[in-house]
């Protein structure tokens, strides 16, 4: 076997912000304590791979790097401690930890998880002794991708890091289960807790805004209204539950927030942000409805722009919240979307949209950038 030993296998690597990726061979060590070893079976691509590989601008620009998050592998080997999992298990790598034994975890109040020393923005290496597992070649340290890096034949994980997934389920559906799908409709469900008849306005049509829209559609909410310069996404929206749509280059003679009210009779109950961008975090709170309006947030502002907003309309009761991993904790909460998925309840077949060779990753790149793809599976 390959267990205690280096393996050499291929990965795609990005040597600086915004090349296209190169597939070189490269050595991945054996798991430390705490860790496994995996090997891939395919990976999607996730907007967030996007917006950190075009990032230029310390200390977030650190190279070599191999990217990719959103994945399904089957487990190796496994280092010290680790008893979860075993050889020929198969699992999903998260990004957002869930140890299950902090205080965090142990709570039922949020998602958080506190098992790492806390070193914000600075995910590219082993979370417990920050070091590397990857090498080039010519020996030269590679760093690793938001606790991921599933842009490699084969990756190492903290056990924090992974989800134990029954070995029948369909590949490329659990998948997608990694990232995106779980932070759309975990926020439907977990921190907005939409419920029947009620109305939602989701602000980007993305993958991530897609799966809000189909959590909305699972609780039965009554109107759900996407908002999309692409006007191609309302046919797209209709298989998620998309009820409405707007453009908003097609009303520029009226703030978007009062053509929402106009079709919510006085504002949505649940705003979601699922694009990154501060201005239309506000247009998502000024859309929401008087009284008691909940706008999540879930994009990420790349720039750090501080949000502004009528603090006045916050007296009236309206809330505004952020999550990540859509409020979800990993190891307890994707189970339960898997088991939705079985049941012909939860939508996964239609997020993937495109399926390419691994080779062939930085055609996955272009089609995003290009928003002509949702989920583009990867097959190594
Ligand atoms: C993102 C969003 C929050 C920060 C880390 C990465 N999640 C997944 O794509
Ligand atoms: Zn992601």
């Amino acid at each position: 076997g390959t267990a205690g030993r280096p393996i050499k296998c291929k990965a795609a690597i990005c040597r600086k912000a915004g090349q296209p990726l190169s597939i070189e061979e490269i050595e991945v060590d054996p798991p430390k304590a705490w860790e496994v070893r995996i090997k891939i079976l395919c990976t999607s691509l996730c907007h967030s791979d996007l917006s950190s590989w075009k990032l230029d601008v310390e200390p977030f620009a650190i190279f070599p790097r191999i990217f990719g998050h959103e994945a399904i592998g089957v487990v190796e080997s496994v280092g010290e401690n680790v008893h979860e999992v075993k050889e020929g298990d198969t699992v999903l790598p998260v990004f957002h930890p869930n140890c299950g034994d902090c205080p965090d975890c142990k709570s039922s109040k949020g998602n958080g998880c506190s098992v790492f020393v806390k070193r914000p923005g600075l995910v590219h290496n082993m979370p417990r002794d920050w070091t590397s597992r990857f090498r080039g070649s010519d020996g030269q340290v590679i760093y690793h991708f938001l606790k991921v890096s599933s842009f490699s034949e084969y990756t190492v994980v903290d056990i924090a890091n992974i989800v134990k997934i029954d070995g029948l389920f369909p590949v490329d559906r659990a998948c997608l289960l990694s990232c995106g799908v779980c932070t759309g409709v975990g926020a439907a469900w977990k921190v907005a807790g939409v419920e029947e008849g009620s109305t939602v306005a989701i602000f980007g049509l993305g993958s991530v805004g897609l799966a809000v829209a189909e959590g909305a559609r699972l609780r039965g909410a009554s109107k759900i209204i996407g908002v999309d310069l692409n006007p191609e996404k309302f046919e797209l929206g209709k298989k998620f539950g998309v009820t409405d749509f707007i453009n908003p280059s097609g009303c520029r003679d009226r703030p978007l927030s009062e053509v929402i009210k106009e079709m919510t009779d006085g504002g949505a109950d649940y705003c979601f942000e699922c694009i990154g961008v501060a201005s239309v975090m506000a247009d998502a709170f000024a859309s929401s409805r008087e009284g008691y309006g909940k706008t999540i947030i879930l994009g990420v502002e790349m720039a750090g722009t501080p949000l502004s907003l009528n603090s006045v309309e916050l007296l009236s009761g309206k809330t505004v919240s952020g999550c990540i991993f859509g409020g979800l904790k990993p190891k307890i909460d994707i189970p339960v979307l898997a088991q939705k998925y079985l049941e012909k309840e939860l939508n996964l077949d239609d997020f993937i949209t495109h399926h390419l060779s691994f080779q062939e990753i930085n055609k996955a790149f272009e089609l995003l950038l290009q928003g002509k793809s949702l989920r583009c599976i990867m097959w190594m």
